[in-house]
């Protein structure tokens, strides 16, 4: 492969098998003519989005007054994005290809705006950019505007799954798109800068779990334009062969192609293509017929082109087509440089806008032809827009899952193996259709999910050994050690209208902290688009949680992403800490019920206690939070003992019968949050309790001891408006922690039985004068533990063989 060498068009290609021969008609000059024509008005349409806000047809000399006074957006990637949206239209026209593309590089939005209002659907979708003189002026206008539109392909944007504002996980989309659509074919630009981050570098391995029967296929566009905003990149400045050997070595049969000169590239291009498009239905027609589902080698291409093509080349001496300089907006000083505004209008004119739109501002029909029709164009793709398409899951009742509870903690049980039971049979249920998957990172045994497998194995394309257990080529529950790939196939799987269900361990959730922000906007934004249909909400569970990390430690203990969940809108976001199995099945069966949230349900995998038996679990997930009566000891508390989570919980009720032991004439009162956000108030989150009801529960005025799973200041931020917030003592986490015993744990953070019985008496005023004696028990009893563990390795029988009585 050459490197990048000025107006020259070079294209390689491995030789393509004689079943993979283009099938499409020969090309035909007056078709490339007029696609060249429309790439030129989707060109014009994105320069005019980043700079004018009026006389969008140049239809009078341009004036400093027609300039944005703020020049935002990104030109350098556009020309390219729109390129390769003209020839995947001709692909469509001619194949009749059921298509939709994923943009990783979406700072070019104004590119992808333009397609979609060249073929139509953007004036469908917002009537008032009409597909005239005027309708373009509002469209420029509106273009990173206040209150306009952003300046990436966001949710606004038709035909988009994907805002590619952070970059890094356009291929996971489009993969998590692919999955489940056989006859899908979702193409997916890969910037050349956005190939440098870790999530993208990763997700070249998605082709190990894509199966050509039951899949559908993507196609990597790698957009080599050489630089990012103030850089070169890598991939363009490796040697030919390396970055042929990369592509090889990552299983795929890379296709190149490099020029500059638009006639000679719209007919490499258009050939390169239809050479690609006829292997990935010979792949496709091969493993179908002959039921073959080995992996493919996935054809992708590598367009290497300049940045800012068809721009300016030169700006006050310097270069700019081709260069990082195109990133943003090519000529700065429109509106104070006459030099500047006259390069713009030289620009814009070699366009020829003239020839291109009527005396009405409209796209020449002759034009227009070259892009799809109706729903074949990429912009009303219904899988661009899940919600369309999204079938609820048959579920089955999770009431017959349940574990008996006769007595509240008399018995243990795995809160996940229960779960797992469930989410079995949730899998089978919905096999036929096709429309459910579960995503891990090398963690659904470990966090006892494992009967899943029962009903369908783990998604594997590579090779076999006799040791492997559970893979399979169809398999719907997919692993693999990175959770950027897990959490990114799944947006990508939930965006087009399918289900899903990912968990992992609690510390390591953090690593994909940034994509759910990212998904988090995005549902946002979506809510004030009512042609987005609802979506399956993004179900995360955390296991394997900080408390019990008895062999892995430290690294291990961190559960702060309560705290980045909870900052996000209360229409998004949901948080639920289950303290035993029934009330985990409760709440996994909401979740997978509901739509166009992020739901985040921990709970731990250890066998512990449970507490409620299931249709009490039932009433107390409906309400959220509770008292739980049978372990309160009075209607007249003098204290109110709060737990949120199963670790805390089990402390918490350890905690009162410490209490009984220590004052036996304490009367308290027990109270247990599942969901966090009823914590707050109900101005601010829905699920909210009204004050009247909070202070039922908690009291105005007297202690509440709260044990809480994460950081203790999640539940002071959550309570602040809440009349007893000062009453409010709350034990969390403090990031102590070591690999050491499970009680041990909740020492090191006095979230123990005993630390939390100690506050209770501190806080307490009738007994404030035997507080030094509560003291002094505490102290022996902690000094006793130390020496336990220190010396036996695990923790007090007292502890160990603990078991809540009334
Ligand atoms: C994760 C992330 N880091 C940094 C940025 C800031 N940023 C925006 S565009 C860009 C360069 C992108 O280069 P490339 O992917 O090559 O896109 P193109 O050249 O097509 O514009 C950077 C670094 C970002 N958007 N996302
Ligand atoms: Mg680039």
């Amino acid at each position: 492969m050459p490197s990048a060498a000025k107006s020259k068009t070079t294209s390689s290609r491995p030789k393509p098998s004689a079943a993979a021969q283009p099938n499409s008609t020969p090309l035909d000059q007056h078709e490339l003519d007029l696609m060249d024509a429309y790439w030129r008005a989707a060109n014009y349409l994105s320069v005019g989005q980043i700079y004018l806000r009026d006389n969008p047809l140049l239809r009078r000399p341009l004036t400093p007054d027609d300039i944005k006074p703020r020049l935002l957006g990104h030109f350098g990637t556009t020309p390219g994005l729109n390129f390769i949206y003209l020839h995947l239209n001709r692909i469509i026209r001619h194949q009749h290809a059921n298509a939709m593309v994923v943009v990783g590089p979406g700072h070019g939005a104004p590119g992808i705006i333009a397609n979609t209002y060249l073929e139509g659907t953007y004036t469908e979708v917002y009537p008032d950019i009409e597909r005239n003189h005027d309708g373009l002026k509002r469209l420029f206008r509106q273009f990173s505007w206040p209150y306009g539109i952003p300046s990436h392909n966001a949710a606004n944007v038709p035909g988009s799954i994907h805002e590619g504002g952070e970059l890094g996980y356009s291929l996971l989309h489009a993969c998590g798109a692919a999955f489940d659509n056989p006859d899908l074919l979702v193409t997916c630009i890969v910037g050349d800068g956005e190939a440098e981050t870790g999530a993208l570098a990763a997700s070249w391995h998605s082709n190990k779990f894509l199966n050509p029967i039951t899949d559908g296929a993507v196609l990597p566009i790698l957009h080599l334009n050489g630089y990012k905003i103030a850089n070169p990149t890598i991939l363009a400045r490796i040697e030919p062969d390396e970055l042929k050997s990369l592509f090889e070595g990552y299983g795929y049969t890379p296709y190149y192609l490099e020029g500059d000169d638009p006639a000679e590239m719209h007919r490499r291009m258009a050939e390169t293509l239809d050479i690609i498009y006829a292997e990935i239905r010979r792949i496709q027609k091969h493993a179908r017929e002959q039921k073959d589902a080995t992996r493919p080698r996935w054809p992708m291409l590598i367009l290497r082109t300049p940045k800012g093509w068809t721009g300016p080349k030169i700006v006050d001496g310097k270069q700019v087509e081709g260069s990082w300089r195109a990133h943003q907006v090519p000529l700065e000083e429109v509106r104070t440089n006459p030099e500047h505004l006259k390069l713009l209008v030289e620009w814009m004119q070699s366009y020829k806008p003239g020839e291109l739109f009527d005396e009405n501002g409209t796209l020449r029909e002759s034009i227009g032809a070259v892009a799809p029709r109706g729903l074949e164009r990429m912009s009303v793709n219904p899988h661009t827009n899940g919600g369309l398409l999204l079938q609820p899951l048959d579920m089955p009742d999770f009431r017959n899952f349940a574990v008996k509870v006769e007595k509240p903690g008399a018995t243990e049980d795995s809160a996940t193996t229960i779960l797992g039971n469930m989410l079995e049979e949730v899998m089978r249920r919905n096999l036929a259709t096709r429309n459910f998957r579960m995503f891990a990172p090398d963690e659904n045994a470990s966090n006892r999910l494992q009967a899943v497998y029962k009903a369908s194995g783990k998604r594997w394309e590579a090779r076999y050994l006799p040791v492997d257990e559970n893979l399979s080529v169809d398999g719907r529950v997919m692993e693999v050690l990175s959770e950027h790939l897990c959490e990114g196939w799944l947006e990508g799987y939930l965006l087009t209208g399918r289900h899903g269900f990912f968990s992992c361990y609690v510390a390591f959730i953090h690593i994909i902290d940034s994509m759910f922000n990212q998904h988090a906007k995005w549902l946002k934004a979506c809510h004030k688009l009512p042609w987005r249909k609802p979506i399956a909400s993004l179900n995360y569970l955390l296991t394997s949680h900080v408390w019990r990390q008895d062999h892995n430690g430290f690294s291990h203990q961190d559960p702060g992403f309560i705290d980045h969940v909870a900052n996000k809108k209360a229409d998004t976001v949901r948080i639920y800490l289950p303290p035993d199995a029934n009330t985990l099945l409760s709440v996994a069966d909401h979740c997978l019920r509901s739509r166009n949230y992020i739901n985040l349900t921990i709970c731990g995998k250890q066998p512990s206690p449970q507490w409620l038996p299931i249709e009490a679990a039932v009433q107390h997930c409906i309400a959220g939070v509770g008292e739980w009566k049978w372990a309160s000891n009075s209607d007249d508390p003098e204290v109110v003992m709060a737990c949120a989570g199963d670790v805390p919980t089990l402390e918490t009720m350890a905690a009162v019968t410490v209490l009984r032991d220590w004052a036996p004439d304490l009367r308290v009162r027990v109270v247990n949050v599942v969901d966090l956000f009823t914590l707050e108030t109900f101005d601010q989150h829905p699920h909210g309790i009204e004050h009247e009801a909070f202070d039922r529960l908690f009291t105005v005025d007297k202690p509440v001891i709260f044990a809480f799973h994460g950081y203790p200041t999640v539940v002071h931020k959550l309570t602040y408006k809440r009349h007893n917030h000062n009453g409010f003592h709350i034990h969390g986490y403090k990031e102590e922690g070591t690999t050491t015993t499970p009680f041990d744990m909740t020492v090191l953070n006095e979230l123990d039985r005993y630390s939390l019985a100690l506050d209770a008496v501190r806080y307490v005023p009738r007994l404030k004068d035997r507080f030094p004696e509560f003291r002094q028990r505490h102290s022996e009893m902690m000094e006793k533990h130390k020496l336990y563990v220190s010396e036996h390795g695990e923790d007090m029988p007292e502890v160990r063989n603990w078991k809540w009585s009334k």
